[in-house]
């Protein structure tokens, strides 16, 4: 039985998302990072970098949300091109990387500059919201382009963008004219929404 680490945030979600779009059945551990669960020696022997999500399979572990979603990916055979598809790979790669270096840094630290950190932080704000809007912008141009981050295929690399999606009006601090300027992030946003395993996935973190 798989074991999934997880809270409420952002990378986590994207793997109660991919869960459910492989209706897997899996043991959900809760960590509450509020509380300084992922401090816990038992729970440092899964991620020695103290974050969720995290996922035990058997014998394996799995930590860090875009290298769980590659797991899953080439475990089940779905939602990532094979190697035979070199192309089409090699793009998937580019942007599930891109997504777990720059999407997700630059979104979470803007989040926590913007509603965390004390005064003075204008000089921390501007940089990272200036570097999360110029990411999110060549992610805005891509789509623009395709339907789906890898053309015609939904894949793990939108579900990797739909965890931070859900939440950009509160990342970016634009709220409903975030998707003025995002239009295509929100089209996908919408279509990854209306599938029923991100439903389930919402219904789960509730
Ligand atoms: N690169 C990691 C980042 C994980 C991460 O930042 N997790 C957050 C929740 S989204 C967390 O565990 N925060 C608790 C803490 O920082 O102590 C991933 O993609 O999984």
């Amino acid at each position: 039985m798989l074991k999934f680490f997880f809270n409420a945030a952002p990378n986590p979600m994207k793997i109660a998302l991919m869960l459910e779009e492989l209706g897997l059945s899996f043991e959900a551990v809760p960590v509450d990072t509020r509380k300084g669960e992922q401090f816990a020696p038992e729970f440092l022997a899964i991620n020695p970098n103290a974050k969720v999500p995290a996922l035990c399979d058997g014998e394996t572990t799995v930590f860090d949300s875009n290298a769980i979603l590659l797991y899953l990916a080439e475990r089940e055979q779905k939602f990532f091109p094979t190697v035979a598809q070199a192309k089409e790979r090699g793009a998937a790669l580019s942007w599930l990387m891109f997504i777990a270096s720059g999407i997700g840094p630059f979104s979470g630290q803007s989040v926590h500059f913007r509603h965390a950190a004390p005064e003075p932080k204008e000089y921390a704000l501007n940089r990272y919201d200036f570097e999360a809007h110029r990411h999110w912008t060549v992610l805005e141009k891509h789509l623009a382009q395709n339907t789906y981050m890898l053309g015609e295929h939904y894949s793990i690399v939108d579900m990797a963008l739909w965890g931070w999606a859900r939440m950009l009006p509160y990342v970016l601090g634009t709220g409903d004219a975030t998707w003025v300027q995002y239009p295509h992030i929100k089209r996908v946003l919408d279509l990854v929404n209306a599938r029923p395993a991100a439903q389930r996935a919402e219904a789960f973190k509730a």
